[in-house]
């Protein structure tokens, strides 16, 4: 039984085999020796393992071939593996074969699979591509955007479904997009620990942009010797097309009753932002052409989610301060500031709202306003007893500074906030006036009040054989444990909305207060 309790350490880059349809030489970089050798050698190369061990390149490669790994051995920036045309050995041409070859510790790594030449845009990889960025332009938003991928990628791809797997702040993720047989229940929505996609994995992830799992079923097939002879390393196979997957992410494919698998990474301001999931019912290998289109598409994917996020917060701080100037304009007609920002329109959760980030925009929050003592309410918030004990504790607690307070887990920091999580698991509290305090409160609900459960992908589990957390549906609720209690997170532009809206009172406040005074003389 695979061992869970060291999930972060599994070193998953030097799985010391590949996967079993492949086939994998590692040659001496110098001298073009075969050093080690993986795979089903004898269907795809026509040698076996042993019988290629030891052999020099040029008793297997033609002179002209010898000539080009020559080459490719000298190029110190062959990180990344890269394809090679006609890579036909001397000693067999049995099989179109795709081949592949990248430098590792100053040695060359060539991988082979069968050539599969069938596939619709095998003539026109690049109309694959065409097609799948098709409609990036017109889409409406970024959630749009990121259904029109997962349909692209089925589409293209094949698969039975597609997902965009969004990772949060904690590293947990979110399912925000989805395209799926109709067969299949939908994921979309689900939330998901960050120990399900371990942080090793993410950093390999963000390395190289595709991992495909043709088969989760098979018996990992060994590079023989284990350890290089000359340097005594075991192979870092990082960048491996045929790099074996961790028998614990099979086993969790399994469970969910999934045949095959590729993700391709979607990286934004250099930080790993989600994967494009993939999932088959049976058995799927990609051919190698539609891979190349898929990495292409998460390159040409992940730029348009950077600029989309760039473009939507500017346009949000845009909105933003429109509604601000909309408030203040609003505000000199009233005497009592409170009523003024929450019984006119826009109003304050117009101005910050209390957390709609789900694709669907539901969960709203609520907002208080405290003034001389007396509350005016709107959305749902804690009741006014709870709202006057929070007040008291902010009043000490709260650092005189920027006069701004936030948390998504206020149960945390101040118990008695538990009694109101549901609602009140997220605040964002800005001082307007200090003794007595006047405050304005928004509250943001419990995540967990906000998520759904969608579906049980759990049917197609095998009871008994498997550990917990490798459950799918376990999975989900150890989730739940993680976030209970906690809110989805203010932003850095709510943050700036509420110090904005506060230096405006003040002014406003200060304004009062002078033309009371002159009154006054
Ligand atoms: C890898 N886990 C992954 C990957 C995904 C997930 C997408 C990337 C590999 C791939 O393309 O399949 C998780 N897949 C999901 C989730 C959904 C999904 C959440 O479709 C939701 C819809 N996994 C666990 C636990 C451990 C674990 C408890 O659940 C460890 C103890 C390990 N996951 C694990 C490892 C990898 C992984 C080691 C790396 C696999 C590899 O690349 O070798």
């Amino acid at each position: 039984m695979t061992d869970l309790t060291t999930c972060d350490r599994e070193p998953i880059h030097i799985p010391g085999a590949i996967l079993p349809y492949g086939a994998m030489l590692v040659l001496d970089g110098v001298d073009l020796q075969v050093l080690q050798a993986a795979g089903d050698t004898e269907a795809l190369l026509g040698l076996s393992v042993d019988a290629l061990l030891g052999q020099p390149a040029e008793r297997l490669f033609s002179s002209e071939q010898v000539f080009r790994l020559r080459g490719l051995a000298g190029e110190p920036d062959l990180v990344k593996p890269r394809h090679l045309l006609d890579p036909q050995l001397r000693i067999s041409n049995r099989v179109p074969l795709d081949a592949s070859a990248h430098r590792v510790d100053g040695g060359l790594v060539l991988e082979f699979e069968a050539a599969e030449i069938s596939d619709a845009f095998a003539a026109e990889p690049l109309a694959a591509v065409q097609l799948m960025v098709e409609g990036f332009g017109s889409a409406a938003s970024l959630y749009k955007l990121c259904q029109l991928a997962t349909e692209s990628v089925r589409h293209v791809a094949r698969y039975d479904r597609v997902m965009i797997y969004r990772f949060m702040e904690d590293g947990s993720g979110w399912v925000i997009a989805e395209s799926r047989d109709p067969e299949l229940e939908p994921f979309l929505d689900l939330h998901y620990p960050a120990a399900d996609i371990p942080k090793q994995a993410r950093a390999l992830y963000l390395k190289s942009w595709l991992r495909l799992i043709a088969r989760v079923d098979y018996d990992p097939a060994p590079l023989v010797p284990e350890f290089n002879p000359r340097s005594g390393k075991p192979l870092d196979m990082s960048y491996a097309v045929l790099r074996d997957v961790s028998p614990i992410h099979r086993e969790y494919l399994r469970n969910m009753g999934v045949g095959a698998s590729m993700s391709i990474s979607i990286i934004v301001d250099g930080r790993l932002w989600g994967l494009i999931a993939c999932h088959h019912n049976s058995p799927r290998q990609l051919p190698r052409h539609l891979r190349a289109v898929c990495e292409l598409f998460g390159s040409i994917f992940s730029l348009q989610i950077e600029a989309r996020e760039k473009s939507e917060q500017f346009a949000a701080r845009l909105a933003s301060r429109a509604v601000l100037q909309k408030l203040m304009v609003n505000l000199a007609n009233v005497e009592d500031y409170a009523l003024g920002l929450t019984k006119q329109s826009p109003n304050l959760l117009d101005y910050i709202h209390g957390g709609d980030l789900s694709p669907d925009g539901k969960s709203l929050g609520g907002v208080a306003v405290r003034v001389d003592g007396a509350l005016t309410f709107l959305g749902v918030t804690p009741n006014p007893a709870q709202i006057e004990s929070l007040s008291d504790w902010l009043t000490t607690h709260m650092s005189e500074g920027d006069g701004v307070f936030a948390t998504d887990r206020l149960g945390e920091i101040w118990a008695p906030a538990q009694d109101f999580s549901a609602h009140g698991s997220g605040l964002l509290v800005i001082s307007v006036t200090r003794d007595p305090s006047d405050l304005i409160l928004w509250f943001r609900p419990e995540l967990l009040e906000t998520t759904s459960w969608a579906g049980n992908p759990a049917k197609s589990a095998i009871p008994g054989a498997t550990p917990d957390r490798l459950l799918p549906r376990k999975s989900f609720d150890a989730w739940k444990q993680t976030v209970r209690g906690r809110s989805i997170a203010w932003t850095p532009a709510e943050l700036d909305a509420a110090l904005d809206l506060r230096v405006s009172l003040l002014q406003i406040i200060l304004r009062r207060i002078e033309v009371a005074a002159r009154e006054r003389a």
